[in-house]
């Protein structure tokens, strides 16, 4: 079979009309579709799996709707301080022993200080000399804080559009959609690779997700890591309580994603304890290929290694080394691992 253009392309003049007439394809056309892009860029039986570890938890002064984090909501949750480097390395070493190939570090900060970054840089550092790949979210960050990580080598910032410009103040009312671009546009300068998504199942319509994916999509570089979560809902947070999203609705959210951005992984974030195996090998089969690997998130849990270890058998997955930067990534031909 040859992939036509629409396959191998990567394009950043992405139209609404266009993103919406994908979610509106037959369910079956539009993995179709997805399958085929998938696998013109990746080996479709191949996860990339991250470990997450919240560095430090809580007392956050962001007002974010769904978040166990922000100081605003009453979620039972203990504050904690900047862990210590040594529980740290500890951490990224146990995630390592399990097969996990990059360690992502979380801290609930609108941004971080300048000596907070110093404590965060220590870290990077020595997560790196463990071999693995290294990210970290931390907030708003100025032009020079992301010299700074670029310079202490980190690989990956994440930092998520979360939703639609046109939902974000119904969600966040404490910093703008702009001030997200802001950040993102000082990680990419400073050369570090972007991570950037969204939570599905905040309320928002079929357009504010679309909207969404074309704002990631559209941007000069797409991320190379795109996590499309799924509201975890916690008690105390403004969201707890909202409708969940159709199952099959987030199945084509992450086709949409995987047609618009065809070299970014796209992850399966957030949520997966809430999915049945078959939704999760819906997602894989719409082109999801990394996951958070590992029974924590960051204050919420996440399915057990052992229990992704089976799901993965049963499906045939394997894991993924260590990924390729986006231009050296393998174009695997529809017929591979067939
Ligand atoms: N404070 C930093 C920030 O907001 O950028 C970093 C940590 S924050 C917890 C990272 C991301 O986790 C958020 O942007 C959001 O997309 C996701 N997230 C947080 N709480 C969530 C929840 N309850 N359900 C799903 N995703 C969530
Ligand atoms: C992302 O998109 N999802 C992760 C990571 N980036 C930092 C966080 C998910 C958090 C889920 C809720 C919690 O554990 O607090
Ligand atoms: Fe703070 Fe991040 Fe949670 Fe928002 S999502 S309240 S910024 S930790």
């Amino acid at each position: 079979m040859t992939h036509d253009n629409a396959a191998t392309d990567l394009r950043n003049d992405w139209s609404i009309d266009e993103i919406n007439a994908l979610f509106a394809l037959p369910f079956a056309d539009l993995l179709y579709r997805a399958q085929v892009v998938h696998r013109a860029h990746f080996d479709p039986n191949q996860v990339q799996v991250s470990t997450l570890l919240s560095i430090k938890t809580g007392a956050c002064a962001e007002d974010c709707a769904y978040c166990s984090q922000s100081a605003r909501y009453d979620t039972g949750l203990e504050r904690e301080k900047l862990l210590p480097l040594d529980e740290v390395v500890a951490a990224a070493e146990a995630a390592r022993a399990k097969g996990s190939t990059r360690f992502c570090m979380g801290a609930a900060w609108r941004n971080p200080t300048d000596r907070n970054l110093d404590k965060v840089i220590e870290m990077v550092t020595a997560v790196r000399d463990l071999g693995m790949e290294t990210c970290v979210t931390l907030g708003m960050l100025t032009d020079r804080q992301a010299r700074r990580l670029a310079d202490a080598g980190l690989d990956y910032y994440n930092h998520n559009l979360d939703t639609s410009p046109e939902f974000y103040g119904n969600v966040i009312t404490t910093r703008t959609f702009q001030d997200r671009m802001d950040t993102l546009r000082h990680v990419r300068d400073a050369g570090i690779n972007v991570c950037s998504g969204g939570i599905l199942g905040m309320g928002e319509t079929g357009t504010d997700r679309a909207r969404m994916l074309q704002e990631l999509a559209n941007m000069p570089q797409h991320p190379e890591s795109v996590p499309i979560n799924m509201l975890v809902q916690i008690e105390g947070t403004p969201l707890h309580g909202t409708d969940e999203i159709d199952a099959l609705e987030f199945v084509r959210t992450i086709a949409v994603a995987r047609i618009l951005m065809p070299r970014s992984h796209v992850r399966l974030s957030a949520g997966r304890t809430d999915m049945s195996d078959e939704m999760q090998a819906l997602c894989f089969l719409a082109g999801a290929n990394s996951v958070f690997y590992g029974e924590r998130l960051l204050t919420t849990d996440n399915p057990a290694a052992d229990r992704d270890h089976e799901l993965f058998g049963r499906l045939g997955i394997r894991l993924e080394q260590r990924e390729l930067d986006a231009d050296q990534a393998v174009c695997c031909g529809s017929g591979h691992g067939a």
